[in-house]
Order: C-alpha cells, then sequence, then structure tokens
C-alpha cells in the first residue's frame, strides 16, 4: 500500500513539473517602447521595451534575453535585458556587428519568445577621409545604392504595367486565437502571403529558421505581408503561443 502510495506521489510531482510554466501563467508579449529607427553596424542601439503576462499585465518577474540572428550568415547576438523605471519595463544595448537583415527576438524568461519584425541594420555611414582605398570603397557603395534604386523602378514600372489579371497571387491566412487557417499553406513561387490577424489578442509569424522575415507582434485587425520567391519548406510559430505553427510549401 505504501509502495502504491509513493508512486502515486511520484506521478502527480511529475504532471506539476511538466505544467510548470502553463500553470504559472502562461504566456506574456514583448512590446519595444518605439519602433527601431535607423540602427547602424558597429553603433551601440539602446532601446525599451515592456514586458506583460497575458498581453495585460506587466511583470518583473522575468529575465528577458534579446536574441539577434543574422539571416545572411547565422551569425547569432544575445545580450540580456535590465528592469528600468516602470514595473514590467526593462531597456537593453544591442551592437550589432555588421549590416544587412537580422531576424530578433525578446524571450521574456520563462515565458516564449515575441519576435519583432526583422530588422535591417544599416552599414556604418563611410568615413570622409581622402586615403585612395577608403575613396574606393566609397564609389563601390555608391554604385551599389544607384543600382538598387534603379531595380526598384523597374519593378514599379512593371507593376503599374501588368494587367490586374497577370499580377502574382496573394493568398490570405487568418490568424485567431486557436492558430493560423490555413496552417498548410501550398503555393507556387512569387506568391505574396497575407497574414491577417482577426483575433482581439496579438499574435506574430516568426519562421521557425531563417526561411523569411519576422512580423513582429501583430495587434488585432493588423496584417503581415511576405512574397514567397524560392521554393521550399517554411515552418512558422507565434512566439508568445507556441502551440500556433504553421507552414508554408512553396512548390516548383
Ligand atoms: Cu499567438
Amino acid at each position: 500500500m505504501k509502495r502504491v502510495l509513493a508512486r502515486s506521489i511520484l506521478v502527480v510531482v511529475g504532471l506539476l513539473v511538466m505544467v510548470g510554466p502553463a500553470a504559472a501563467g502562461g504566456w506574456a508579449t514583448v512590446r519595444l517602447d518605439e519602433a527601431p529607427a535607423a540602427v547602424v553596424a558597429s553603433e551601440p542601439w539602446q532601446f525599451g521595451f515592456l514586458v506583460k503576462q497575458h498581453d495585460r499585465t506587466p511583470t518583473n518577474d522575468v529575465e528577458p534575453v534579446v536574441r539577434a540572428v543574422h539571416m545572411a550568415t547565422g551569425e547569432v547576438l544575445t545580450v540580456e535585458g535590465e528592469q528600468t523605471g516602470e514595473v514590467g519595463h526593462f531597456s537593453a544595448v544591442v551592437t550589432f556587428p555588421m549590416a544587412g537583415d537580422w531576424k530578433w527576438e525578446i524571450a521574456p524568461n520563462p515565458f516564449g519568445p515575441t519576435s519583432m519584425e526583422t530588422l535591417t541594420v544599416l552599414p556604418p555611414a563611410a568615413e570622409e577621409r581622402s586615403e585612395p582605398a577608403r575613396m574606393d570603397r566609397t564609389a563601390t557603395v555608391t554604385l551599389g545604392a544607384l543600382q538598387v534604386s534603379f531595380t526598384l523602378d523597374i519593378e514599379l514600372i512593371a507593376a503599374d504595367a501588368a494587367p490586374t489579371g497577370q499580377r502574382a497571387e496573394t493568398v490570405e491566412i487568418v490568424i485567431t486565437d486557436s492558430g493560423y487557417t490555413p496552417s498548410r499553406l501550398e503555393i507556387l513561387p512569387g506568391t505574396e502571403v497575407v497574414w491577417s490577424n482577426q483575433s482581439a489578442m496579438a499574435h506574430d509569424v516568426g519562421s521557425d529558421n531563417l526561411g523569411f522575415r519576422d512580423s513582429g507582434l501583430l495587434d488585432a485587425g493588423d496584417e503581415f505581408r511576405q512574397r514567397f520567391t524560392t521554393a521550399g519548406t517554411f515552418h512558422y510559430t507565434c512566439g508568445p503561443h507556441p502551440f500556433m505553427t504553421g507552414t508554408i510549401v512553396v512548390v516548383e
């Protein structure tokens, strides 16, 4: 009899451990004080953010970690947040080592992360010196910028000229509190996917690997658009509610 009782207690303890974080209050959101302005590589960027349990109650009882991944190289950067000011408010300083697109998230441990809108970090401003080597580099950068704006112009003209019927398709995924609908979507390359948050709560769309840019937190009624140009399978998850998952399959 004693042994049976002991085993039952062990089972109960085991269950409690498994539901621990969920029972302790489930989930939290992280919102930046303000949208990032121009963030430049090699320059410290300080920002503040608010952590709210259930997107409602500010809490200091978390250990926020900022995690960023460079989309082209996979380089990872982590920084801890520090509590400052009102309850639930933290700040952090991040210095991105290189320019480019950085996926990033803030995880208010023990709660799951909120993924932030993917950030394009700018290259450091060209230093104005007269050394020949630096002049060369500046010229290359300027040429690159010219090429970019040139390409954009062509795309705009093409979009205007194309008859409606020939425009690339747009497909909608509806976000509700029970998940993404449809949760699995097959599309052709060039299709634009629009996630539309039709729930009363905030959710996000964060690609699991480096598949596509993240949405950042989407409030009720917000949309996030992403065009898929290359074939592949792209899994994504809602940071605050990791049971919400979806898959985009781009078929050739
Ligand atoms: Cu969600």
